[in-house]
């Protein structure tokens, strides 16, 4: 607990965001108020730096704008106009409002809406679950990020963490697939550029020259969303020409004879006349890929955003048995090292508490669903927001404004400021941020397991997410005890101590230190694969996926716990080309009004959309814009700085041009992140996202998007 201290101490602390750095950070106290954040030196991956997002968090802590009491909306919907009220009076209104809809149309006519603004294992993706599984609220499918690589990775190679992070520094060749490291996955950069110094080759493969492929050995430019073509292409290569680690395939996957004969026609120059990529550079790829071993493969989550993103991570988790990179601590593919971490998920979701045929709706419908436009019995009538700024981050923007401004939609939305999406809340309440609360962290892009302690009382009257679900049960008359647990009673029951993953860690040893590795072999010895144990069901790679004749299926992390969805297709058994939906080769007429590519990657500076609402970041990163290949620019007469709309059949935004051979012909890339009503013109590239799932998962395709521009009237 804080303390009024008279001189400085230091609380041990952890980065709460999405992201999979997972810092161990030391937060500097002096009279009960943060004085400054750093990285913790101590932590073999995060080395004691942070970023240009958190390394100033106290600035988000005492930020003028912060909300730090609940409002009651006093203005239109939209407006921000809000007036204090008391927490009593909020929770009140919200038993009130959401007992008369369940008594009139059910619970289902209630919506909660929650990602990763917090990646907590107490206030993050699952702190709101059981408490809306025991409402029998509508069950919400958030299929945000990594829905579709994760199904395509375990229907391949199994529910592991495959590689350590740290063992790329092993590697002898890396490919950087759709992988911005060195904006959105900073400190493994160190690991990779130490392969680099000892000779290993780094490639990235991406439509935009990122700052990581600046730095890498080779950038192959690769038109969006046709990446399975060029996976498929290499699998040609290094079976045509015999560069197959032939024991390890024979001993380790299952589906080799057939996958041998699935990739014939997928030549090189077949790949060429899909991807862009010359047949030369291809050939070039498969065999250093093949023959530098042991090769890493870094896929990024931007990978997943096509129509056949799920089938691009299906083939990309082939490759390393093809070559036998898994033999040896450096090879492999890195995903998500998540899986490492023995949590407790059905205690964190408790998806038994859902009445039985509970309704689930996919995020990405939330425009839709508001609006009628999607027929719902009942409709939706109160939206519940936490720990997201759907706004922002989900398609159909236009459309869900709409269906935010309904005067009979009560929302509640719970936040650090005043987003575009809290602007259009009946009531508001106040979060604590990472400094004012506990937390335990799981990493999804390391091996540690972190503690986060309280440094300082909560400003104003904000609370942890935790606390919030404890509130509104308390209002809503449960009587579980489960639903009161104390912050530390629910650390206990999050993860699963007794697994040999955690031998030799508890709370109080993280206490001390901060943050534990789990216990797993070093990252020079960790090739957990070497002799195949794969967690699939043949205990193989399946080349040819035993899981996908069952349907396509969402992890029921990503669902609330619930996991009865199976949608009845088959998903290919073997990996397969799938276009993207939106390209001028798959839909030619399209492409006749809308001739450019749209990709909406992450910024350096902002979270998501966290911090493009701080001086500090926004300056960075200027106003919005749009990256425009010279040409592309040319053609249309824009130029330099000039105002542009980039405009779909869904929406338009207002954006600043920026002309660079940095981004290749026929794609135009827009910042994700920029708040709406700061923007001019007040629509951000969430207006133009399409809501069409991708193959696998339900993931986004905002990758598979055609745009148009022109100079802004
Ligand atoms: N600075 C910063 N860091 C972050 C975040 C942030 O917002 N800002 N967000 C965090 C989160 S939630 C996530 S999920 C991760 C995401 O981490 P990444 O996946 O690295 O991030 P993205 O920027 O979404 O996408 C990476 C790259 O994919 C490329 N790309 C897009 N479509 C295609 C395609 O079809 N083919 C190929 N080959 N490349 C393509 C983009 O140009 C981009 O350079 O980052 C985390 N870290
Ligand atoms: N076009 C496009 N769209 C994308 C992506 C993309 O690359 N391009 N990326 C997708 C991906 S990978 C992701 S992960 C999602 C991200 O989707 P979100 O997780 O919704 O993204 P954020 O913008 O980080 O919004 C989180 C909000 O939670 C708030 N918050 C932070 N901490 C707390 C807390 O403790 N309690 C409460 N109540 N609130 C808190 C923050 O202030 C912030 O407004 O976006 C997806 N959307
Ligand atoms: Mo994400």
């Amino acid at each position: 607990m804080a303390t009024i201290q008279e001189t400085e101490t230091t609380v041990l602390g952890a980065c709460p965001h999405d992201c999979p750095d997972t810092c161990s950070m030391l937060v500097k106290v002096k009279d009960g108020r943060v004085t400054g954040v750093q990285g913790n030196p101590d932590h073999p991956f995060t080395h004691g730096r942070l970023c240009a997002k958190t390394n100033h968090y106290e600035e988000r802590v005492y930020h003028p704008e912060r909300l730090l009491y609940p409002m009651r909306r006093s203005g239109p919907k939209g407006s921000g106009q809000f007036t204090r009220i008391g927490w009593q009076e909020a929770l009140d209104t919200i038993a009130a409002r959401w007992k008369s809809i369940i008594a009139e149309s059910g619970a289902q006519a209630i919506l909660p809406y929650s990602y990763l603004g917090h990646e907590g294992l107490l206030n993050g993706l699952t702190v709101g679950d059981p408490f809306f599984n025991k409402l029998g609220a509508t069950v919400s499918e958030r299929t945000f990020c990594d829905s579709g690589a994760c199904t395509a990775y375990i229907m391949t190679v199994g529910p592991t963490p495959g590689m350590d992070p740290e063992s790329l520094a092993h590697s002898k060749f890396i490919l950087l697939w759709a992988c911005n490291m060195l904006s959105t996955n900073a400190h493994l950069w160190p690991f990779v550029a130490e392969a680099q110094r000892n000779g290993a080759k780094v490639v990235v493969i991406d439509p935009f020259r990122t700052r990581s492929a600046q730095l890498a050995d080779q950038h192959i430019r690769i038109r969006p969303g046709t990446d399975t073509a060029l996976a498929l292409a290499l699998m040609h290569v290094i079976i045509r020409d015999g560069l197959v680690d032939r024991s390890y395939v024979a001993d380790y996957t299952v589906g080799f004879d057939e996958l041998v004969e699935h990739v014939k026609p997928n030549t090189p120059a077949w790949a060429e006349a899909h991807t862009g990529v010359p047949a030369a550079v291809i050939e070039t790829l498969a065999k250093e890929y093949a023959q530098s071993q042991p090769s890493a493969i870094r896929i990024g989550v931007g990978i997943e955003r096509s129509a056949g993103g799920g089938q691009l991570v299906r083939a990309l988790s082939c490759l390393p048995a093809l070559v036998g990179a898994w033999r040896k601590p450096g090879g492999g593919i890195l995903q998500l090292p998540l899986w490492a971490f023995p949590m407790n998920w059905p205690g964190l979701q408790r998806a038994d508490l859902l009445p039985p045929g509970t309704r689930v709706l996919n995020q990405w419908e939330l425009g839709r669903a508001l609006t009628g436009a999607l027929e719902l019995d009942p409709p939706i009538r109160s939206l519940f927001v936490y720990n997201s700024n759907p706004l922002i981050v989900a398609p159909d923007q236009a459309r869900m404004r709409t269906g935010l401004a309904r005067e009979d939609l009560f929302t509640v939305v719970s936040e650090h400021f005043v987003t575009d999406t809290a602007r259009y809340a009946d009531i508001l309440l106040p979060a604590a941020t990472q400094v004012e609360q506990d937390d335990l962290m799981f990493s999804w892009g390391h091996l540690y397991l972190t503690l986060n302690r309280k440094a300082i009382e909560p400003e104003g009257e904000s609370v942890s997410n935790a606390e919030l679900f404890r509130r509104l049960a308390r209002v809503m008359g449960f009587d579980d005890p489960f639903f009161f647990r104390s912050d530390e009673q629910m650390m206990r029951e999050s993860m699963d101590w007794a697994n040999p993953a955690l031998a030799g860690i508890t709370l109080e040893s993280l206490a001390g230190k901060g943050y534990a590795r789990l216990n797993l072999p070093p990252a020079d010895q960790f090739a957990p694969h070497a002799n195949g144990g794969f967690p699939t069901p043949s205990g193989k790679v399946e080349l040819k996926s035993s899981i996908a004749a069952g349907g396509n299926f969402v992890l029921p992390v990503f669902r609330q716990g619930s996991n009865e969805f199976q949608d009845g297709s088959p998903a290919a058994l073997l990996p397969t080309w799938i276009p993207p939906r939106e390209a001028p080769k798959s839909n030619p007429a399209l492409a006749q009004r809308f001739p450019l590519s749209m990709l909406s990657p992450k910024s350096h500076s902002f979270l998501n959309s966290e911090y493009a609402n701080l001086a500090r970041q926004v300056e960075r990163e200027g106003p919005q814009h749009v990256l425009v290949n010279p040409a592309d620019a040319a053609s249309r007469r824009i130029t330099e700085g000039m105002p542009v709309m980039v405009e779909n059949a869904r929406g338009a935004f207002r954006a600043v041009a920026r002309i660079t051979e940095d981004i290749m012909p026929g794609v135009v890339l827009a910042p994700l992140g920029y708040w709406a009503y700061r923007s001019a013109g007040e629509a951000t590239p969430a207006a133009l996202n399409p809501t069409a799932y991708a193959d696998l998962g339900r993931a986004p395709t905002f990758s598979d998007n055609l745009v148009e521009l022109r100079a802004a009237p």
